[in-house]
């Protein structure tokens, strides 16, 4: 990525530091003659008070922690760009919304929300896609995540939600996963939560990759233009690559294979040049038609079907740089869904209400005090004055003898200008009611939305919700929790509850009639975009297999920008019967069927017992979890009848024809109509 003419990575370049080939110093600059010993009264003697060296090298070593995140501490980040497709002026004045010729640069954290900062990244749970904008007129945050609802309406049951997901207090277990009594003791006792928890049992919770999963704002906010009109809105990242997901059982174990399988795919991608794409989506909703819909648009349990408010795109984001330090970036990025630009502002939703107290609060914590915003990465582009002064590790030198306002000493500057001269001025939405704690009846709807989730999912999809229902509460061991999930789940489809009912040995709850035959076709997986790009297909093969025929499906995949990885028994090279040869990228002890989209079994031979052995229980893990699967030559002698003609294992003589047909079957992402048993 150019430095030149993105104004975040200039402004970061001043902060970057090289230390290789360096001579070494300490922090005030001293250059030192010795870093492996300390200084002591004799060789054998005690350290000295005096090695100021050893002093601040133990001390600094002593505070690198921070406390992590209370929820989303796990995450990875890239920076990027945003780019507009056609000018939003109608709807919001916001000044990065306006000119498509202008290049906006990003910074996003993607996160899991339950697990600790050392946890595994495919655990079922919401995913965190929070986005900063270094726009001319100050960052603008969108904090969402990969899941357009919440489980709750008001931010004040939030600590109890989170209480209720993270792992229990008495045992600290388990770690990163909701399947335990506490969360569906939550579930069952807020109702409110039906509609998000069918999101969290669905495929969506285990995505294949951050590159492949939507992002939403949750919330509705407002686009204000420059006339003072206003539209609701909702945010959507759509990625290029479509939405996909791992199949439950492959989530878990790669959790123990590659606990970093969603960083390091991230990571990778950039590296290779295979930047990362989303379009950004609103929908918009006039003013005037606030109550016209059968739920409440302030209501952060439902979504705004897309076949009824259509998601008009946009613009483009690319990711396009990983981090230089993951700590100085990632870990003290501070977003706040409060940070906002004129022209874009919130609503009663209460839930963000009651967000935009939390986030700074939070990062005094964490990042302990409030001069947070001037750590290079959370810096605006823009320049930004007022007279807030000192707290810890303040770094800006803010000169006269003037702080406070309003003042004569310095013409009352810095001043706060009008609207025409870009000073943010708040939506004037009138306001009349009475104090207090209560709800409104129209955020009283819990089921209809989770119902018509479940009638938009396809068959394959249901089946794998209930699976994930009979998992989790699989591991409740309170029968009445479990119970009172199935009865509460009987409301969204009595079906679905009475399968998870059987499953986990509680009493099906009684026929229930829904009413609600809404489906949105959006919300299935099984519509989304699909493309072989960026795959990752394991190719593997024994001694002299076919040089040229191989090397025409490699062509062939590398040409669709489909990853290849080469593997096979030891490392080193592998000679083809034409004498040709391969180098091995992964064993079969460094790899696994997993960390894969599909595989090819090319032929050669293994020459032991061993090579057959691996080789059959990568085609199995890959069958079992409705991969593609290509064999060419002496590979097809390791199918067993049951995938000799499944959906999805394709069989090849013509090599050409063979690698065409390999590639559609690994467009379709997974073949969820084969059967695996
Ligand atoms: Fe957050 N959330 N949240 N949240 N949230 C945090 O802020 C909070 C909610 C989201 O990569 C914290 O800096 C409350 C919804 C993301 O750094 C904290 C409520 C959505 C991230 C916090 C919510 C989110 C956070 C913890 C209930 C989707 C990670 C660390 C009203 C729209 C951002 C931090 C990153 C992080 C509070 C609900 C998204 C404690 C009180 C809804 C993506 O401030």
């Amino acid at each position: 990525m150019k430095e030149n003419g993105n104004k975040k990575q200039e402004q970061l370049e001043q902060f970057r530091a090289n230390d290789q080939g360096k001579e070494m110093t300490t922090n005030q600059g001293l250059k030192l003659s010795e870093d492996e010993f300390s200084l002591k009264a004799g060789e054998r003697g005690p350290t000295l008070m005096e090695d100021f060296h050893f002093r601040e090298k133990i001390t600094h070593f002593d505070h690198e922690r921070i406390p992590e995140r209370v929820v989303h501490a796990r995450g990875f980040a890239a920076h990027g760009e945003f780019e507009l497709y056609e000018s939003m002026k109608d709807y919001t004045s916001a000044k990065f919304l306006q000119d498509p010729s202008v290049k906006t640069p990003v910074f996003v954290r993607f996160s899991t929300v339950a697990g600790s900062r050392g946890s595994a990244e495919t655990v079922r749970d919401v995913r965190g896609f929070a986005t900063k904008f270094y726009t001319e007129e100050g960052n603008f945050d969108l904090v969402g995540n990969n899941i357009p609802v919440f489980f709750i309406q008001d931010a004040i049951k939030f600590p109890d939600l989170i209480h209720a997901v993270k792992p229990e207090p008495h045992n600290e277990m388990p770690q990163a996963a909701s399947a335990h009594d506490t969360f569906w003791d939550f579930v069952a006792n807020n109702q409110e939560s039906a509609h998000m928890v069918m999101w969290h049992m669905s495929d969506r919770a285990i995505p294949r990759s951050f590159r492949m999963m939507e992002g939403f704002g949750v919330h509705t906010f407002r686009f204000v233009n420059d006339q003072g009109k206003a539209h609701f809105v909702k945010f959507h990242w759509k990625p290029l690559l479509g939405v996909h997901s791992l199949v439950w059982d492959e989530a878990q174990k790669i959790s123990g294979k590659d606990p970093d399988f969603h960083r390091r795919d991230l990571w990778e991608s950039i590296e290779m040049g295979k930047y990362v794409e989303y379009e950004l989506g609103v929908q918009l909703i006039e003013e005037e038609e606030e109550f016209s819909f059968d739920f409440d648009i302030l209501d952060p349990t439902k979504l705004w079907p897309e076949e009824d408010v259509p998601v008009k795109i946009i613009g483009k984001m690319t990711l396009n740089r990983n981090v230089d330090n993951v700590f100085a970036e990632t870990e003290q990025v501070a977003f706040h869904p409060g940070h906002i630009v004129p022209g874009i502002d919130f609503t009663n939703d209460p839930l963000l209400q009651g967000r935009l107290f939390s986030y700074t609060d939070t990062q005094l914590i964490r990042l302990g005090g409030p001069n947070f915003h001037e750590l290079p990465i959370n810096r605006p582009v823009c320049p930004f004055h007022n007279n807030q002064r000192d707290g810890y590790g303040r770094q800006t030198i803010n000169k006269g003898q003037v702080s406070y306002h309003n003042n004569s000493l310095a013409n009352n500057t810095p001043t706060p200008v009008s609207a025409a001269e870009g000073g943010f001025v708040h939506y004037q939405e009138k306001i009349e009611g009475h104090k207090v704690r209560r709800r409104s009846d129209s955020f009283k709807d819990h089921f209809s939305q989770a119902t018509m989730f479940w009638n938009s999912m396809s068959q394959p999809e249901q089946m794998h919700i209930i699976d994930a229902f009979s998992f989790e509460l699989g591991k409740v061991m309170s029968k009445s929790v479990r119970q009172q999930v199935v009865d509460m789940f009987s409301n969204v489809n009595a079906e679905m509850a009475a399968a998870v009912a059987d499953a986990i040995g509680v009493t099906p709850p009684g026929a229930k009639e829904s009413n609600i035959t809404k489906s949105s076709p959006a919300l299935s997986q099984l519509n989304t975009k699909k493309t072989p790009y960026t795959r990752k297909v394991g190719v593997i093969i024994g001694h002299d297999f076919n040089g040229p025929d191989i090397h025409v499906v490699l062509n062939a995949l590398k040409a669709e920008g489909i990853e290849v990885q080469i593997i096979s028994e030891k490392f080193g090279n592998i000679k083809a019967s034409d004498g040709t040869e391969l180098m091995i990228d992964q064993t079969f002890l460094t790899s696994d069927p997993v960390l894969l989209d599909a595989i090819y079994i090319g032929g050669g031979d293994g020459g032991n017992a061993k090579f057959n052995q691996d080789v059959t229980y990568y085609l199995e893990e890959a069958f079992k979890h409705f991969k593609t699967i290509g064999t060419t030559h002496e590979g097809k002698n390791f199918l067993k009848e049951k995938m000799v003609n499944s959906s999805g294992v394709v069989i090849g003589n013509d090599i050409h024809q063979f690698a065409h047909k390999f590639i559609e079957a690994i467009t379709m992402h997974r073949h969820w109509d084969r059967k695996i048993v």
